[in-house]
């Protein structure tokens, strides 16, 4: 059985929700009681010594951090569709991994978290960085339906909950229309959860 250590507003913790969601796979949820600490509880330094979620427990095996755990659920219950096994394809995926973990975290995710969470932070930095980022995602979805490859990937589940969220932190997505498309494009999948926005939004 697949164990999900959760934190309900958390949009890293959405990604792999939405993925486990999107791929039908059946999940016991655990609350991390993030505002509480309990991220920093022994029990839970010994599963993700980072003291962050997401962590998923398959069996006996844990792994940490969201790129991973899609990589994991892709590679295992994807059937070869959203993790692709060509090596261009790959590549492409992990591309956009890379864009969640770096530009999408340090803009989109930082911004959400100093205004919706009083965390400390430059929120002009990370609101002028997460334009940058929406325009570059805007052309680059142009000519595209999807971020890595002609149907949708992990890359796509990787992106979606900090773009989807990016209202929370004060930063609109009307300047970005083949974006929307591309969020309604991925909230219209069999199986799609939506993220937990404080801001509201359509289907979000
Ligand atoms: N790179 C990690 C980042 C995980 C992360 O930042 N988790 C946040 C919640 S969204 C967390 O657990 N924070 C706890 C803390 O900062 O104490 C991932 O993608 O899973």
């Amino acid at each position: 059985m697949i164990r999900l250590y959760d934190f309900p507003l958390s949009g890293n913790a959405h990604k792999v929700r939405n993925m486990l969601s999107l791929l039908a796979v059946p999940y016991e949820r655990v609350l991390v009681d993030l505002p509480a600490g309990e991220q920093r509880s022994p029990e839970f330094l010994a599963l993700n010594p980072f003291g962050q979620v997401p962590v998923l427990r398959d069996d006996d095996e844990t792994v940490r951090d969201s790129s991973a755990i899609l990589v994991y659920l892709g590679r295992k219950f994807g059937r070869g569709e959203w993790l692709p096994v060509d090596a261009l394809g790959e590549a492409r995926v992990v591309e956009w991994l890379a864009t969640a973990n770096t530009l999408v975290a340090d803009g989109l995710a930082r911004a959400r978290v100093i205004q919706l969470f009083g965390r400390d932070g430059d929120l002009g930095a990370a609101q002028e960085l997460a334009h940058r980022a929406l325009g570059s995602f805007d052309a680059h979805l142009d000519q595209r339906a999807w971020l890595a490859c002609k149907r949708p990937t992990i890359a796509d589940v990787a992106n979606y909950s900090y773009v989807a969220l990016a209202p929370d932190g004060g930063v609109a997505l009307d300047p970005y229309p083949n974006v929307q498309r591309w969020l309604e494009r991925l909230e219209k999948l069999p199986g799609f959860e939506p993220a937990p926005s404080q801001a509201g939004g359509p289907g979000r």
